[in-house]
């Protein structure tokens, strides 16, 4: 092993050019051209790459550093072999990492081929030519920050060259209007190529069409100031593209260096949703990395599924404030968690619900009738002990229903347990603690710890297990209002009880009406492990149970 300092390359006379990329550690193991860190004049970035294998031995360069050619940047541990060749300079970025200031004067020493005699002509129409690439023979297209027809200022970034080190932008060399591209993303340019042809005034500083062309028709030639430096980051600007749809994947008002566009173009990730960290908001390849780490936990607990998963269309940002005065509130944790929680189970499950009305009649005058005998034993007796009663009775006797799919996809998990949830409305959102073994309790019991639930829930107190391992939900408006409604099924559970508030109707007894106390009921289901017939047979269950509670005790 020996030790080699790796220095700054050729940078085309460049100097005090700033770092504001470090992409390695001591300790790292580097391959040979794998890029150091990224530097940065006005006009362009360049990565630099490791001349040989090795591992980084120290750092001798900060972030915000200004180095010049020649200058040390770290000193690598390579293989013995290896090291004989040492000191071996770092390798010259390519082309277009040469300084676009290079490559500004290069081209603008070549003048037009017309004079520069100003003549008066309505307009010109000048051939834009990719710049002196500092040698590099081809680099790619990777944007094309403006349409054809579009009006340009000057120094407007027009494309986006790339090469394996560096990307340049090029821009407008004065105001007009862009009347074509003669080139397409993704196609590679040579220095000297025209790639789009811009209208300017007649007046304006471009140089004069050539004295034996027509005056009065538009003039075709090589600007004399052709598109030379790349516009420095800052002064990107908001171009057509950039006002296009969420969707479209738009590099150009984004601050970020060849390495971190490729890493993004290999991901998929679209550019300008990624916040950048580095120096003056640039985008590093550790940014996209956590960007689509966020984005895979996001997707993997549901919570960005109503943004577009799955091929379904997000829903478009609307700025309200348009329409009149708004104020931005933050959602709560637990309304989030419901949100996430409700889009996975409505995109997740495929929802059937049907509906009956309960004859209560009978149960409301027993629970009228056990008023006294209950406050003294201080318990709060509403209609919904007696659902979860018959619930739990119905779960058991119709067994179908207390199931859930097995995450595998291709088992049923029958329960041997019954546990209702009760969705439960509080100050901070949705709610849905679990009372265990209904089936095993009386009415008594079940409201007295359905109302210490209820009231941890409403307090903030309910522990994460109390929230746990429900096989059905009852969710009840009934002390609300309402004459019905379509409860989402809360999965990995595959049916939940609505109750609605009851209401006395006339009922035909076979041989005339009576007023009833009907309780509106509906039952959504997971149609994947419940069929309809399943569903017939346990709602009528349920409702037979309801009807006569002595039925509960059987
Ligand atoms: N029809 C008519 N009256 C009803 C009724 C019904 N279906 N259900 C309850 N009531 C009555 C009760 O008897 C009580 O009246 P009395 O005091 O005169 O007896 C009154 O309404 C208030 O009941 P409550 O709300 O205090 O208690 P509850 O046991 O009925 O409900 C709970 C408890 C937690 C289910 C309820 O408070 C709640 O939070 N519901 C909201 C659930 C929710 O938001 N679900 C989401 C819907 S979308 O999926």
């Amino acid at each position: 092993m020996s030790l080699m300092t790796v220095k700054v390359p050729d940078i085309g006379g460049a100097e005090n050019v700033e770092i504001i990329e470090i992409n390695v550690a001591v300790g790292d193991a580097l391959d040979a051209e794998q890029e150091i860190l990224v530097l940065e004049t006005d006009k362009a970035t360049m990565e630099i790459p490791c001349p040989q294998a090795g591992t980084v031995a120290k750092l001798l360069v900060k972030v915000g550093d200004k180095v010049s050619e020649g200058a040390a940047i770290l000193e690598l541990e390579t293989a013995a072999a290896a090291s004989e060749q040492a000191p071996a300079e770092t390798p010259a970025p390519a082309a277009a990492e040469k300084p676009a200031e290079k490559a500004a004067e290069s081209v603008a020493e070549k003048p037009a081929a017309a004079s520069s005699a100003a003549q008066a002509v309505d307009h010109v129409v000048v051939d834009l030519v990719v710049p002196d690439l500092g040698g590099a023979n081809e680099v790619t297209v990777i944007e094309i920050a403006v349409e054809k027809g579009a009006s340009v200022a000057a120094d407007d970034s027009l494309i986006v060259l790339e090469s394996d080190k560096a990307s340049m932008d090029i821009p407008a060399p004065e105001a007009g209007t862009i009347t074509e591209f003669l080139i397409n993303v993704g196609d590679k340019v040579k220095e000297g190529q025209v790639y789009a042809r811009l209208k300017t005034s007649g007046t304006a500083s471009v140089a004069a069409p050539a004295a034996e062309q027509p005056t009065e028709k538009p003039v075709e030639k090589a600007a004399e100031k052709p598109a030379a430096a790349p516009a420095a980051p800052a002064s990107v600007k908001e171009s057509a593209s950039a006002k296009a749809t969420d969707e479209a994947v738009d590099f150009h008002s984004v601050y970020a260096g060849p390495s971190s566009r490729r890493l993004a173009r290999q991901l998929g990730v679209n550019l300008a949703k990624v916040k950048g960290t580095g120096v003056r908001g640039r985008v590093t390849k550790d940014d996209i990395r956590a960007y689509v780490k966020d984005l895979v936990q996001k997707v993997e607990s549901g919570s960005v599924a109503v943004s577009g998963g799955s091929g379904i269309p997000p829903i478009p940002a609307v700025d309200f404030a348009q329409f009149g005065d708004i104020e931005m509130r933050p959602m709560s944790k637990i309304k989030k968690v419901t949100a996430a929680n409700m889009s996975r189970a409505w995109l997740n499950v495929p929802h059937v619900t049907q509906f009956d009305d309960a004859d209560i009649t009978d149960l409301d005058e027993f629970r009228a009738s056990m008023k006294a005998e209950s406050e003294k034993a201080g318990v709060k007796l509403t209609p919904l002990p007696f659902l979860i009663k018959a619930a739990a009775k119905a779960l058991e006797l119709e067994p179908s229903f207390n199931v859930s799919l097995h995450h595998d996809g291709e088992h049923i998990v029958q329960k041997h347990y019954v546990h209702i949830g009760i969705a439960c409305d509080t100050p901070n959102g949705l709610m849905v603690p679990v009372l265990r073994d209904a089936n095993k309790k009386g009415i008594y019991q079940i409201a007295r710890e359905v109302n210490e639930l209820i009231e941890k829930a409403r307090t903030g107190k309910l522990k994460p297990n109390e929230m746990q391992g429900g096989c059905f939900t009852i969710s009840s408006l009934g002390a609300i209002g309402g004459t019905g409604f379509t409860p989402i099924v809360n999965a990995p559970e595959v049916a939940i009880l609505g109750v609605s508030k009851a209401q006395i109707k006339p009922v035909w007894n076979g041989k005339e009406f009576v007023p009833r106390n009907m309780l509106p009921l509906a039952v959504s289901y997971d149609h994947r492990a419940i069929n309809g017939a399943d569903c017939g047979r346990f709602f009528t269950t349920l409702v037979a149970l309801i009807a006569d509670v002595r039925r509960l005790t059987l």
